[in-house]
């Protein structure tokens, strides 16, 4: 099977048509230090000083290294260290989604400005913003190849923006895209332990798998239909960190969830404290046209090839 390498579009942030005619060949998008590394760095500690504080982290390693308290980690059950696809239990997700830093992510202009260049229009980010916590359990389950509109819906334009948050190389379990394969439209799913639960089946589609060594800074982002999976974390006591954005044309509709937290919270507990309110139900404003969840379109396509 050949592998390709990420092509990164810096070159192109300046010409939204040659953006728009590679986003629309490959259905993805790749940019090198699209981000300063210390932007990133600052919500990598926001989340490891939490998972410090529960005792997940090995202590004789510095904060931002990440390793873990691997005694710790061992002792979570099966059932935690998957809670929702996002490697913590519940309770532990929840000061994540607390973190003001974690979801302003989703606000940088440069983030917006680029949405505005692939849509020629205004782009919105939804606010349910996901984060995962890939803690090295003998039962972490690595994302399976999917389609995010399976698990999103709304607008087939929505586009995922995956951020390592810190280095992710490849052997520590970066994203990795079938390039071009959005294109094949909606594909039939059969069920995966992993993230999501579905797993999309790819029969001899001819797509080809691109990947990278993600730094902290680099992001990549991807059409709802884009195939794309996780690499299995083959670096002991390593733990995962990124983060899920998504973002919209604001005159597309979207589903209500995209609207909701993630995980079984309301805005108002992860809201306490934060210092800034355009961050906050920056969306009731919208008058978005919303569309029901189907769950039918998860199962009913042909389960075999
Ligand atoms: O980070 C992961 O393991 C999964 C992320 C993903 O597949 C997604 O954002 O849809």
């Amino acid at each position: 099977m050949t592998i390709r390498a990420y092509k990164d579009s810096t070159p192109l942030l300046g010409n939204p048509a040659a953006l728009q005619e590679r986003a629309s060949k490959d259905g993805y998008l790749y940019f090198k230090q699209f981000f300063p590394r210390d932007k990133i760095m600052e919500v990598r500690q926001a989340i490891l000083t939490i998972l410090d504080e529960r005792g997940l982290l090995d202590r004789n390693v510095p904060l931002l290294e990440g390793v873990a308290n691997q005694a710790a980690v061992d002792q979570l059950s099966e059932e935690d260290a998957n809670w929702n696809g996002v490697g913590v239990p519940l309770d532990v997700y929840r000061q994540v989604q607390q973190l003001e830093v974690f979801h302003a992510l989703a606000h940088e202009p440069k983030l917006l400005q680029l949405y505005e260049m692939i849509y020629g229009e205004q782009a919105i980010p939804h606010p349910r913003n996901i984060g995962r916590l890939m803690l090295p359990h003998k039962h972490t389950h690595t994302t399976p190849p999917h389609q995010d509109f399976l698990h999103i819906q709304g607008s087939y334009e929505t586009w995922t923006c995956w951020v390592p948050l810190g280095d992710v190389p490849r052997t520590l379990g970066g994203l990795s895209i079938l390039e071009g394969s959005y294109e094949a439209g909606l594909l039939g799913v059969t069920a995966n332990p992993g993230a999501g639960g579905l797993e999309s089946i790819l029969c001899e589609l001819g797509y080809e798998w691109a990947e990278g060594d993600y730094e902290a800074g680099d992001i990549i982002t991807f059409h709802s239909l884009t195939v794309h999976k996780a690499l299995p974390n083959q670096t002991p006591g390593r733990v995962r960190l990124s983060c899920d954005l998504r973002f919209q044309p604001r005159s597309e509709p979207i589903e209500g969830a995209s609207l909701m937290p993630h995980g079984p919270y309301e805005w108002e507990e992860l809201y306490e404290g934060w210092s800034r309110q355009d961050l906050q139900y920056y969306w009731r404003d919208v008058a978005f046209k919303m569309t029901e969840f189907d769950e039918s379109i998860r199962w009913q396509k042909d389960k075999i090839c």
